[in-house]
């Protein structure tokens, strides 16, 4: 069923990294979809918990070279 992830997301300093962050995320395979907010540093996303655990996606996060922390 579908799953909404927070995460934090810190390092993100332009309108590109959320860009760039949530164009990354939702192609990954079960993510449907993908709202960064630059100001309050986080991401939200909804997800098919048996494809994409929050871990994943904070991996995915990370591996662009931002610090990811699931809150929710
Ligand atoms: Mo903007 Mo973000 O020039 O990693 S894309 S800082």
């Amino acid at each position: 069923e579908e799953t909404e992830t927070i995460l934090s997301v810190s390092g993100m300093t332009c309108a590109s990294c959320v860009n760039g962050i949530e164009r990354h995320v939702a192609s990954l395979d079960g993510v449907s979809s993908v709202k960064v907010d630059l100001m309050t540093a986080q991401a939200t996303i909804c997800h098919t918990g048996q494809l994409v655990t929050a871990d994943i996606l904070r991996a995915a996060i990370e591996e662009m070279g931002f610090d990811a922390l699931v809150l929710s």
